[in-house]
């Protein structure tokens, strides 16, 4: 059922059991309860004649079934979901907040994390350029927070009435419905260009961020600036961070886009499958820490939704640990009808004025409503908070408890005034109590007006690969968009950031080049270049390509030190079944060329042996070629090593081959492995 050992059940897994079902090995029953006989044949008239009304079976069987799809989430609907659960490392956070699951070291809090693509519907491919949805929510023993964060740090707008406006543009164009699942088309760059506060997530956008290795590879943020609070009232700016201690990872686009074909389930499959085999991903929880004082301080405003906090500037403090540890039992009750909404929140964690936000606040309840068929979306099993939850509200659509007595309002006298408000001193939450003043107005503020030079920072920030695959994005997606007009304004709006950028991508659409040159911010962030991010061989996918006949002691040896470094080595042959090497060594074929691609693993192993198919020696140099396209690490022992050439590999940065020794091959091809791509072949 859970996965995980009985002792070690966290309370919201226990609490889930009471919803729990195991249908197999019971008798088949209506919903009534009633036990059928039958459950192939409709009752008819004859074993010719019509079905007769009076089969309630049939009807209601059939009834369900046609009730059975709510509406998918507007945004976000392609997502994937994992249980886990949080500790903070120490109290040190007390400076700064009341809140319980952030001060106190000895408790885990359960959480459940819903991952999710933007743009595409809720069948649509994963590996598609979008941003990510990294929406957490902390089961508190004071209530549910959520952290509906993204897996870039801004966002396109600075005020939440623009979000329908960027929704419609971004998704498949309403008179043909395409293209799914992806920001290459005419209206969505009309909407950037005509809308330019859109300019440095744009820049994420079309950075590697954007087409993320996996789920476990990437980092989180909630964007927004909230704010925390103290025992003492006091309040101190806070920005959310996950980072994932796999390090942070993407994808090559062209990969990407075979991976959308080859397994459109490719980020769920892996979250899934790390889950299954106990490879848990883990994601440590950063803060950016801000005194009230300093807000002033910068040259951006701390409350725009474009903007984020240099990390060099404002360190990331980390604070705490999640492990994701439990697949969902059920998708449709647990990922599809969870409800996050960032105006969950417990004592010790507030808002700020972002004008993002402030709308997002509305919304989320809003949207839960429509998706999820009235307002008791709160008593779903994976929505209930594992707290004791009690208040007047009652009835609508699909309510579960049974609220007895003959009260249901405040204030009253007939149940000594309760479900009475708890004080802050008992754990009651209080907003904080910021001091606003000012007139209505429709405006944005002058302090929101620099759009560009974040946009830069990012760009100078970029390593030359990095670089060259953001030129190589805008190229793309601009040479998808028919507009002539549009194509010109996009060139033209990015010159604000890097003449050096809009000037290649206006190149590659055939637009006119912009006039001026770069220089007027040179600042640059560490940080935001994923080339300096943590390398592990942990948890990589590598394909074994191996025939009958393979030297067995040496291949052995090397899936075992594989195996040792954390490697998932998976073998690829010609047939499925067991390849047979010398000394009767038998490897189990997991993959054959038909059934798995280049494009699904990290790295290659060429280990050798021969093919009874005159096809398969073409399949191999397809997978080598493939993986060297891709910059991946491949390693060749033995006979393998004569399978490069074919392949048109000759050597190479990240091509390992025994030199002269397999003792010095392992540790070199684990740490190609680890190293993710090999990026300096396209230099070469
Ligand atoms: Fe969301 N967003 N959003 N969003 N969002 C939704 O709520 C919305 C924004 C994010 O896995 C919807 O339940 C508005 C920023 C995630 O279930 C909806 C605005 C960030 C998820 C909604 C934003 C996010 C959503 C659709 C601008 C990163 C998926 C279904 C003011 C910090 C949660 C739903 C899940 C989902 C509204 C902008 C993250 C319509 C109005 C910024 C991860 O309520």
């Amino acid at each position: 059922m859970s996965g995980v050992p009985s002792d070690k059940r966290n309370v919201k897994d226990k609490q889930l059991d009471q919803f729990r079902v195991d249908d197999a090995g019971q008798t088949l029953t209506t919903n009534q309860g009633l036990k059928m006989a039958e459950d192939e044949f409709s009752l008819r008239v004859g074993e010719r004649g019509p079905t007769l009304l009076e089969d309630f079976h049939f009807r209601e069987k059939m009834t369900h079934f046609d009730h059975e799809r709510i509406p998918e989430r507007i945004v976000h609907a392609r997502g994937f979901a994992a249980h886990g659960e949080f500790q903070v490392y120490d109290d040190s956070l007390k400076a700064y907040t009341k809140a319980k699951f952030l001060t106190d070291p000895s408790r885990v809090t359960p959480t459940f994390v819903r991952f999710s693509t933007v743009a595409g519907s809720r069948g649509s491919a994963e590996t598609v350029r979008d941003a990510r949805g990294f929406a957490t929510k902390f089961y508190t023993e004071e209530g549910n927070y959520d952290l509906v964060g993204n897996n870039i740090p801004v966002f396109f707008i600075q005020d939440a009435i623009k979000f329908p406006d960027l929704v419609h543009a971004l998704k498949p164009e309403p008179h043909n419905e395409m293209p799914q699942a992806a920001s290459a088309h005419d209206t969505f760059w009309d909407f950037v260009a005509n809308n330019q506060e859109s300019a440095h997530m744009v820049m994420w956008a079309m950075s590697d961020r954007a087409i993320p290795r996996s789920f476990r590879m990437m980092e989180g943020f909630g964007v927004h600036t909230f704010r925390l609070v103290n025992e003492e009232g006091k309040a101190t700016f806070v920005k959310f961070h996950w980072k994932p201690v796999l390090g942070t990872h993407g994808l090559v686009w062209d990969e990407a886009q075979k991976i959308s074909g080859k397994d459109p389930d490719f980020h769920r499959r892996d979250l899934w499958e790390s889950i299954e085999t106990g490879n848990y991903p883990v994601y440590e929880l950063g803060l950016q820490l801000l005194p009230e004082e300093d807000e002033f301080k910068f040259d951006f405003d701390i409350l725009d939704p474009t903007k984020l906090w240099p990390e060099e500037d404002i360190p990331v403090k980390l604070v705490g640990r999640m492990v994701l540890n439990r697949n969902v039992d059920n998708v449709f009750a647990e990922t599809e009808q969870v409800a996050f909404h960032p105006g969950h929140v417990v004592p010790g964690i507030d808002f700020s004025n972002d004008p993002l936000l402030q709308g997002r606040l509305f919304s989320y309840t809003d949207t839960q409503l429509i998706r999820l068929g009235g307002p008791n979306f709160h008593e779903l099993p994976i929505n209930r908070p594992v707290c004791p939850f009690f208040n007047n509200q009652r009835d609508g659509y699909g309510r579960h408890t049974i609220n007895r007595g003959q009260v249901s309002y405040h204030k009253n006298s007939l149940a000594a005034n309760t479900p009475a408000p708890a004080s802050e001193a008992e754990g009651g939450y209080a907003h904080y109590q910021e001091k606003v003043e000012g007139h209505k107005v429709r405006k944005r503020s002058d302090s929101f007006k620099d759009f560009f030079s974040q946009a830069t920072l990012f760009w100078n920030s970029m390593c030359p690969p990095e670089k060259q695959h953001l030129i190589d994005a805008f190229s793309f997606e601009l040479g998808k968009v028919k507009n002539k007009s549009v194509q010109q304004q996009v060139v033209d709006m990015f010159a604000n950031v890097s003449v050096e950028l809009a000037s290649a991508f206006a190149e590659a659409i055939g637009a006119n080049l912009p006039p001026g040159s770069d220089g007027r911010v040179v600042k640059t962030s560490p940080a935001l270049s994923m080339l300096n991010t943590v390398k592990s061989p942990a948890t990589r996918k590598v394909g074994v390509i191996v025939g009958n006949g393979f030297d067995g002691a040496e291949v052995q040896a090397v899936l075992h030190e594989l195996a040792a470094a954390g490697i998932q080595a998976e073998v690829i042959s010609e047939k499925l079944g067991f390849v047979t090497g010398t000394n009767d060594t038998r490897l189990e074929v997991v993959h054959t060329f038909l059934t798995a691609h280049s494009v699904l693993f990290d790295a290659l192993y060429a280990a050798g042996g021969t093919w009874t198919n005159p096809r398969s020696a073409k399949d191999t140099a397809e997978f080598l070629k493939e993986a060297f396209m891709h910059y991946k690490a491949i390693g060749a022992s033995n006979d393998g090593v004569d399978w490069l050439q074919p392949a048109g590999i000759v050597s190479g940065v990240g091509i390992v081959v025994p030199s002269p020794h397999l003792t010095e091959f392992v540790p070199a091809f684990i740490e190609a492995v680890a190293a993710h791509r090999h990026w300096d072949r396209s230099l070469v």
